[in-house]
């Protein structure tokens, strides 16, 4: 390959020099250098703010400097100098912005005014808060309940997703769409099966005790870069670091740590991952079988021979249910099978089996590279099924880890953002408020968006997010929102979600967790809840982008005034004053939250209680147990052929979701674009494709609808065959709605079934997404109107 290539995976190690002046570009970028560093050193610190990036934990004691290279580009994106004006709205047109890059959208700047739709200029309009909130409450106050959707996104804290569904709940509704419905859902529904909880069983406290990790599915380089400085103090210690990845992530090969003054001089980074098994899209669920019948067969071995047994016999014997029957299931499978379903070979998964047998306590974390994929659950239970044959749940060091991606998007769970609320969670919330709930169960994210294609949704308000961008089906659902009479979004800055609006639109601009958040009762802080179950406070440093943002939970408690405060003797302005009193009132409806305002003055916080740490089983059968399906093979494909490929779509390292800071993805050695697929070159050689050509995808699914989106440049990249990676949301007109986690109905958006075509060089790229979705990353920020 070419010396000075732009494109294609990069040998470097992550972190070092690249992390810190990546930081510092940022900053400067968003004019906010000098605020920005010392604002930096308050993060992730008790009586600081909890970072808006990642739901990484904090340690109890943090370093200088506790945060990461994504978490200072977060907190420069939000702090940012840069503001998206009434006067911006006026100069562009709706239809005008819909042109513009996701990039270009949201480097305007934080929005600084309430807006509302003006159908005849076709602009966003300012607006007093005093109207919008009365015309958004009369209007929503007189529809069908059923017809309402409040979507929540991860960032929102534990105060404001409280309050967001006790307002859909007096509205009468259960419809709470997610953002984990298309992330980690799929957990929520699946671990629950195996081991009685949606969550991970893990603390930082075990982390320090484990001596062996199996990261599957996750990019923490990227993701939860965090995580990086903990896996390179166990590389150094020691401990096997075993990665399940068909992609060669960077941040799990080599990391140098910028705390680390030796590595930083030597530029030598830690070797993070001791084995890399570069598996198949979806090989998960037969690669994790496959270890256990090695674990299962060495122990038949040894009891045999009479030598000390492999499995936890005591564990199997009084925690866990449906042993042998998963045994039998493994000990006859065949390696010609398990070859073919994962890519690896039976000596790469004699290897990993050796290190789990050798190891007393083994951690096993998982990310989107398991939850989203169509029979991600099953996939994960056989995770959980690996655990447990050596007692590897609920005691100290080991444990199961789902590495959640929004700040508090747990939290937002535990709180009460539910479709499916139970009848106790109902009856504890109908006391503590005195109305009564609406028992029917409401939609998901899937959910909701067919109702929205059959034109059954009046209302959809968003506390944050990106909903229309970030779903499957974008262009085929975004085309059927002017259907919808209202829309609401609650946001930090302007996105692709506002230009899909409704009959009539609205957008409130709301204070970012970086900043002062002062009630009648003075400073307020929030709570989260981080991927460990810690729970802790967050307090706001910096001036608001305006003097019109508002906090979340007073637009939620004045919407609620203005649309329900006659169904229950609620008073809004006490809750708002004093954020301690929302806490309470959490307290007295969910469990776990015991002395709620005294405890988050914890450093670090509290931990919520997890019943599988204890060996306490909340199954069906009242213990663990293994689950399996003796029909599957793989967690997308029931096909052992495959015409067509497996298009993974996934984050770049300068983005976080559909934010796009710019068009760089460092570690995988891209610059200044972000419409590329990395495909493996066999693939390419036998596509007749080299590298920079332009290919078209095309999905293939048999529901008669066509989907198509090109103008992907080729990348040659090291992914095992039939498998191709390509940025979201860009891929995601391609994913169908139906493509999903049978569970929890999250899309299955890392193996979407594509055909590649190579593009007649000059061809028009495609008609979505919009052209500039290809410009480089220093977009103009005016574009000039027709
Ligand atoms: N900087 C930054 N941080 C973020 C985010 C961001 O966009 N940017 N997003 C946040 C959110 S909401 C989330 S949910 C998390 C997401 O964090 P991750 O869970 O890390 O999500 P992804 O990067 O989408 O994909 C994870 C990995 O799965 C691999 N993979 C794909 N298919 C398979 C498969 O079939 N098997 C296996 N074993 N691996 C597979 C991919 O190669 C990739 O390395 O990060 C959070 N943190
Ligand atoms: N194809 C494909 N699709 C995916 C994924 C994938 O891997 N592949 N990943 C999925 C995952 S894991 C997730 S979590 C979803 C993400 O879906 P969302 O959570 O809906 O999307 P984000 O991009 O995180 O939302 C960004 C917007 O949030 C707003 N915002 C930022 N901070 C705040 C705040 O403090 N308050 C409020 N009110 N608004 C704020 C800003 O306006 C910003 O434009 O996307 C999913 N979609
Ligand atoms: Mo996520």
């Amino acid at each position: 390959m070419a010396e000075g290539r732009k494109m294609g995976p990069d040998k470097a190690s992550a972190g070092g020099w690249g992390a810190l002046n990546a930081t510092e570009r940022q900053l400067g970028r968003q004019r906010i250098l000098v605020k920005g560093n010392r604002l930096l050193l308050s993060m992730n610190k008790p009586g600081g703010f909890d970072c808006p990036s990642c739901a990484w934990p904090d340690p109890r004691e943090p370093h200088t400097a506790e945060y990461c290279e994504n978490g200072a580009k977060a907190v420069a994106w939000e702090a940012t100098a840069k503001r998206t004006t009434p006067e911006f709205f006026a100069e562009h047109t709706v239809t005008r912005l819909r042109g513009w890059s996701d990039h270009a959208l949201e480097d305007q700047g934080r929005l600084t005014t309430p807006l509302r739709y003006d159908p005849e200029t076709d602009t966003y309009q300012p607006v007093t808060w005093e109207t919008a909130i009365r015309e958004i409450g009369e209007t929503v106050r007189g529809l069908d309940p059923q017809r309402v959707e409040l979507y929540t996104s991860g960032r929102a804290s534990n105060e404001a997703a409280f309050l967001w569904q006790l307002y859909g709940r007096l509205l009468g509704t259960n419809n709470f769409p997610d953002c984990s419905d298309m992330c980690h859902a799929t957990t929520t529904m699946a671990l629950p099966e195996s081991i009685g909880v949606g969550k991970g069983t893990v603390t930082l406290d075990d982390w320090a005790q484990c001596d062996a990790l199996f990261i599957i599915g996750q990019n923490p380089g990227t993701n939860s870069p965090r995580m990086l400085g903990l896996l390179h103090d166990m590389a150094k210690r020691g401990v096997p670091i075993l990665s399940f990845n068909p992609l060669k992530e960077r941040g799990l090969v080599r990391f140098t740590d910028p705390q680390s003054p030796l590595e930083m001089l030597t530029g030598r980074g830690q070797t993070i991952s001791s084995h890399y098994y570069q598996l198949r899209t979806g090989g998960d669920l037969v690669a994790m079988q496959a270890l256990c019948k090695l674990v299962i067969e060495a122990d038949d071995a040894a009891r045999a021979a009479g030598a000390a047994r492999i499995l936890d016999v005591d564990f199997l014997a009084e925690h866990t249910h449906g042993f042998e029957a998963f045994a039998d299931f493994c000990r006859a499978l065949d390696w010609e099978t398990i070859e073919h379903y994962t890519a690896l070979t039976r000596q790469q998964l004699e290897q990993a089996a050796a290190v789990y047998c050798k190891a007393e306590r083994v951690i096993c974390c998982w990310g989107m590279g398991i939850t989203q994929h169509r029979n991600g659950g099953d996939a994960m239970q056989q995770i959980m099924n690996l655990l447990l044959l050596r007692g590897n749940v609920g005691r100290p060091g080991a444990g199961a880890c789902p590495v959640r991606g929004h700040s508090n998007v747990q939290g937002d769970r535990t709180v009460g953002i539910n479709k499916t609320p139970t009848e106790p969670f109902l009856q504890r919330m109908d006391a503590a408020f005195g109305f009564t709930s609406p028992r029917p169960w409401g939609h998901d994210t899937a959910e909701c968006c067919e109702a929205v294609l059959r034109g059954e949704v009046d209302a959809f308000l968003a506390l944050g997010g990106n909903f229309f961008r970030a779903i499957a089906d974008t262009d085929r659902v975004a085309a059927a929102v002017p259907k919808i009479g209202l829309t609401v979004y609650m946001a930090t800055k302007l996105n692709r979600s506002h230009l899909t609006h409704g009959q009539r639109s609205y957008i409130l601009p709301v204070l970012g967790r970086t900043e002062r958040d002062v009630q009648a009762g003075g400073l307020q802080s929030v709570t989260v809840e981080d991927s460990f179950a810690m729970v802790h406070a967050s307090t706001g440093q910096l001036q608001p982008a305006s003097p019109e943002c508002r906090s979340e939970p007073w637009i939620i408690a004045a919407l609620a005034k203005a649309s329900v405060a006659d169904r229950a003797p609620i008073d809004w302005d006490a809750l708002v004053g004093d954020y301690g009193l929302i806490r309470d009132k959490i307290e007295a409806v969910i469990p776990g939250f015991e002395n709620y305002n005294t405890r988050i003055r914890e450093p670090g916080g509290f931990h919520l209680p997890i019943a599988a740490r204890e060996r306490r089983w909340e199954t069906k059968t009242g213990k663990a147990n293994f689950l399996f399906d003796p029909t599957m093979r793989d967690a997308d494909d029931d096909e052992p052929s495959r015409p067509h490929f497996q298009l993974m779509t996934t984050r770049s390292h300068d983005q976080f979701n559909t934010t796009v800071y710019s068009y760089n993805d460092r570690y995988r050695g891209v610059s200044g674009e972000r419409m590329v697929v990395f495909m493996n070159e066999a693939d390419m050689a036998a596509h007749r494709l080299t590298e920079g050509d332009l290919i078209e995808f095309t999905t293939v699914f048999d529901d008669g609808i066509e989907r198509k989106v090109g103008g992907f440049k080729v990348v040659a990249y090291d992914v095992p065959p039939g498998c191709c990676a390509a940025y979201y949301p860009e891929t995601n007109a391609l994913l169908p709605l139906a493509h999903r986690d049978r569970r929890s109905n999250t899309p299955a958006a890392k193996s979407v079934p594509v055909r590649i075509t190579a593009m007649a060089p000059g061809a028009p790229a495609s008609a979505t997404p919009e052209v500039s979705e290809r410009l480089p990353d220093r977009v103009p920020l005016t574009v000039p109107q027709s």
